[in-house]
Order: C-alpha cells, then structure tokens, then sequence
C-alpha cells in the first residue's frame, strides 16, 4: 500500500506485484511484449522500461512498487529507445504483415504504428526458417518470434508440458521443441495456449477454413454445424457486442446463411456425455471398476495423461467427447439412406479449442472407418468466416439451433467453463431438480477460480471425493497427491486451459484483455436462462435413446481405449 507519482499524478497502489500494473491500472498503456500476468515475469524485451526523477531507467514488469517512487513513462528518451527496440526487432523480422495471419491483432505491427516506426534500417541477415507444420492444431512461423519467450513460459507454467525452449544463445536464439524436432512429435497437446500469449504471427491456429468453404459449395453434401457450449459467450467480441453475453442465436443464423444445412449445440451431446459418464461412474464404484474416473471430454488433458502418465490411462473415461458424440451421431443419423438423399454428410464442430483439431484424428474418433467429425473450426476461424462471408453479425436476427440435435440443458451447457463437467453430473445424479438443489449443488465446491478443488459429496451412504482442475501443470500436482496416498479421489475432471473450455486456445485473444471471468459469467447466466437445467429433462435427448441409440451406445458414444 502507498501512492506513486506517474507522469505528475499520484497513484495508490495496494497489492500491485509490479510497477507495470501499477501504471496500467492509473490508465496508461505503456507497451510491453513480454509481460503476460498469469506468467512468470521474464523481463526481455525492455519495451516496458519507465524514467524516473534522477533519471534512472529501469523494466517496470520487474520492479516492485514502492512508496513515494516518481516515475515518468512517456519521456522523449523513452519515445526514443522504445522506437529503437521496435525497429531492431523489425530488423529480425518477416515483415508481409498483410499475409500475415496475425495482420490487425499483432502486437508488434501496432507498437510499429503507435511508435510511429517509418522506417527500418536494418537488413534482415537471418537464414530464412521452415514452418513447424507438424501439429494439427497451430503453426509455428520462427521467422516472426520476437523471442518474448511468453510461449515457452506458457507451455511450462500454465500447461506443465514444456515441449517449447529457447535454444542457442545471442543472435542465434531461436524458441524451438527439443532437438528442433516438429511440435507434432514432441509431448505438445494442442492446447494452443502459446497462441494465445504469443503477440505475434509466430504461433497461430492451424486453418481448416477452405475445406469447409469447398463443402458449402458442394450439392452433393450436407453440411452440419455443431456449436461448442464456450463458443457463444466470445463469437460476440469481435462484432461489439458485449463481452461473454451469449450470441448463440446469431452464430446459428450466420451459419445458415453461410450455407450449413443443420445447426446443432454441443451442449445436447454433453447432456449424452452426463447420462454415459454417470452411468460408466456408478459402475465403477459398484463393481469395482478402476478409479478414480478421469473425465475424457478434453483432448488436451488426454494426451497429457497418455504422454506422461500412461499407467493411469485406464482411469479415463471411455465417454467420447460431446464433440465426438454428436458427429457419430449424426453422422449415423445419415446414414440411413432416407434421410441422405443421396448426400454425402460432412460434420464441422466449431470449438473454443485448439486441441479438438487433433482429437478428431485420433484412430478412437472414427465409425465404421469414417472420421466422424470432417473438420474443426475455432471460434476465431468462425469470426473469420463471418467477415469474410460479409454477414452483419450484430444487427443479424437470432435463429434457435435445428432439432433433433439442438436442444441442450443448462448442464450441457455449463460443459464450457471448469467443473461444470461435474456439476451437471452431480444434478443428474441428485434426484432432486428443484431450484434450491441445483443451486445447493452449485456451491459444492466445483466452482470458482481455484486450480485445483476438492471436494466430498455423500451418494447413497457413500463418500465421493472429488477433484476439479483446470490448467495442466496443475494436474501434476494431483497425480503427486495421489502418488504419495494424500488423496483418494473418486472422479477427476481435469479441463486443459485455466477457467476451462471459455478459455480455450482457438477463442479470440486481444493483448491485455483479461475476459475469463465474464466468459465465465455469461455461461452461468446461459444457464439461468435455460428452460430446462437438468441432462435427464432434455426430451430430445431421451427420444434418442428410445428410438434410435438401442444397442448402438457403446459404437457410437464410447471409445476403445486411448
Ligand atoms: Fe469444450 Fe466440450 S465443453 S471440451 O471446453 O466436455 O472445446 O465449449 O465443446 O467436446 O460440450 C471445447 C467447450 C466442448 C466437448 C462440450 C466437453
Ligand atoms: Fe505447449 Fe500447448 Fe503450445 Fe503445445 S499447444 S506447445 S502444449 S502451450
């Protein structure tokens, strides 16, 4: 607690953990690269650097606030060094901004415009490097890194993966797997995290977005969308409206009329993936089945768990994802020929995530040899799309999703932020549904920021100990838990990205913006507005069991092992 003086006016600060925040809190956007405040302060790129009275410069990321400190962030010498740096760092640079998929969102190209960098006058004498092209969820172009190093910090302290590092050492340094290998062989899962606080064009979302335009072309194929529960509280964003309300009504008519033929929610296959997973549960508590039970709806934290703890793979749900569970769906749904009418289907998810890219190749995402979901499209693919298709998305009317796939409860639709997985188990495991139950189970302890929450429930005169995490490397320290015998849990839900899906590696990012908690919020109130709340009351969903799932559960809605 004190004041600061910045730029002539006094600041308070309270709990402030450096001079940056205290800056950015008085309103003043002072630039950085680096500075990610969910990560470890890295001080590298000098960008943030402020004056003070005698003149000293000093990074303020790296500097703790004090009392009485003066400090001047905008002075002529600043101006000046910080143009330089921009300038270096343009030098080392692949500038064809306007191919560059980052072009309008990249840090670097704005701080060039802000700066009021005209021109460079440095030769670029860097070999000209390949791009990474080996994941199926993001790009790596190493010829736009500024070296911020905000990947690699990401990948080790968010996602306790490392599969990103600095390599070499001066002019040579260069972010890269180990031994240069292409992030697709490395232990990566996809989480797009590095994405997200990368400010440059160095790491983005692999596109699928051609080979759904071809579809949409195409007579001879039907075209089905499915809507991810995270997608609608940020497809908004984009088109000013405000921040985590849902747009679903308007992302289902944008795509009509970009041509789909169906609009499903992916929240009515969540409603499926409650009544397996519960059911596969309880089994396993009866019958003395492998426990405790991992959630397997995010394929980040799958691959964490087959990559680095592969004695605990059977632990995993054998549940596909909502996302797989809809597509083999519908996909058996046309495949009676009736109902084809001599089209081909092709399934396109659109998800907050990166990762679910890759969980549709996995060999346990096809049915009867078919991949069951053809292409997924991030919620920042889908805002492309939307420019692109010129759809003026803020004024457009809303349309409800089709039936017989687009009804979903509250607890479907809750799958998109951390622990709503559990929550809407736990509403279908309760028989109760009335309003004080739901919102009794609701302060069970699944919700909420904490990484990693504990807690007990009592079902049927037994015990139940649950854990709920989000952000990967926290998962290392459940597996520590239960390793040295301090927890003995029941069921695990682990989402890959801190807050969950809301958060996810393919939603839109703009520097410095901080939106998980309205995210958050604007799912819960989704909720609220749901008629019905409960998995078990969707009728939809319980008119494809009696009619149409009958000995077809296992094919369609489990997988074979991971
Ligand atoms: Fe999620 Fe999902 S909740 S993983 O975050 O379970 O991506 O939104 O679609 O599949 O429903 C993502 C979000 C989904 C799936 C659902 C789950
Ligand atoms: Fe690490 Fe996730 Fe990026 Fe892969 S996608 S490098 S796991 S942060």
């Amino acid at each position: 607690m004190g004041i600061m003086t910045i730029d002539g006016r006094k600041v308070e600060f309270t709990d402030e953990k450096n001079v940056l925040s205290v800056i950015r809190k008085a309103g003043i956007n002072v630039p950085t690269l680096c500075y990610q405040p969910e990560l470890s302060i890295y001080g590298a790129c000098r960008l943030c650097t402020v004056e003070d009275e005698r003149g000293k410069l000093f990074a303020s990321c790296s500097e703790i606030p004090r009392d009485g400190m003066v400090i001047y962030t905008n002075t002529k010498r600043l101006k000046k060094y910080r143009k330089m740096i921009v300038e270096l760092l343009l030098g080392a640079h692949c500038r064809d901004c306007t191919l560059c998929d980052k072009s309008g969102n990249c840090v670097l190209q704005d701080l060039a415009y802000r700066l009021g960098v005209k021109e460079v006058r440095y030769e670029n004498t860097k070999e000209e490097q390949p791009l990474d092209c080996s994941s199926y969820s993001i790009i790596r172009d190493p010829n736009k890194c500024v070296l911020c190093g905000n990947c690699v910090r990401a990948c080790r302290e968010l996602q306790g993966v490392e599969a990103l590092g600095i390599a070499f050492r001066g002019t040579e340094a260069t972010v890269m797997p180990a031994f240069n290998k292409g992030l697709g062989e490395t232990m990566c899962v996809g989480c797009g995290q590095c994405r997200v606080v990368c400010p440059t064009g160095a790491i983005t979302i692999r596109s699928d977005i051609d080979a759904v335009w071809d579809a949409l072309e195409d007579p001879d194929t039907r075209v089905i969308a499915q809507i991810a529960p995270a997608v609608r509280v940020a497809a908004g964003d984009a088109f000013g409206l405000p921040k985590g309300k849902s747009s679903m009504g308007k992302v289902v008519s944008a795509l009509h009329q970009m041509g789909f033929d169906e609009v499903y929610d992916t929240g009515f296959s969540a409603d499926l993936t409650v009544m397996e997973e519960s059911a596969e549960f309880l089994n396993r508590v009866k019958n003395g089945g492998k426990l405790p039970l991992m959630t397997s709806c995010c394929p980040a934290w799958v691959k964490f768990v087959v990559d680095q703890y592969p004695d605990y793979k059977d632990n995993i749900s054998t549940c596909r994802s909502p996302q797989g569970m809809l597509s083999a769906v519908a996909k058996e749904w046309y495949r009676d020929p009736e109902r084809a009418e001599g089209k081909r289907t092709v399934m396109v998810s659109f998800m907050p995530c990166t990762a679910k890219k890759m969980e549709i190749k996995r060999p346990n995402s096809f049915t009867k040899g078919e991949q069951d979901t053809d292409h997924v499209l991030t919620t920042t693919e889908l805002v492309r799309m939307i420019k692109s298709a010129g759809i003026d998305f803020a004024n457009m009317e809303c349309e409800e999703p089709d039936i017989p796939f687009g009804m979903a409860s509250g607890g479907g639709k809750i799958f998109g932020v951390t622990g709503g997985v559990t929550e809407a188990v736990l509403r279908h495991l309760v028989p109760a549904h009335d309003t004080e139950t739901l919102k009794a189970i609701s302060e069970f302890g699944m919700r909420g920021e904490e990484a990693i929450k504990e807690f007990t429930i009592q079902y049927e005169g037994t015990d139940i100990n649950i854990c709920v995490v989000s952000g990967l490397a926290n998962a290392h320290e459940v597996f520590r838990r239960m390793k040295a015998g301090e927890a003995n849990y029941h069921l695990i839900e682990v989402m890959a990205c801190k807050g969950g899906c809301v958060m996810g590696g393919g939603q839109p990012v703009k520097a410095g913006e901080c939106v998980k908690s309205v995210r958050t919020e604007g799912l819960y109130e989704v909720d609220t507005e749901s008629a019905i709340k409960v998995s078990d009351d969707n009728a939809d969903m319980e008119k494809l069991y009696a009619e149409f799932l009958n000995g077809k559960t296992h094919e369609l809605l489990h997988n074979e092992g991971y």
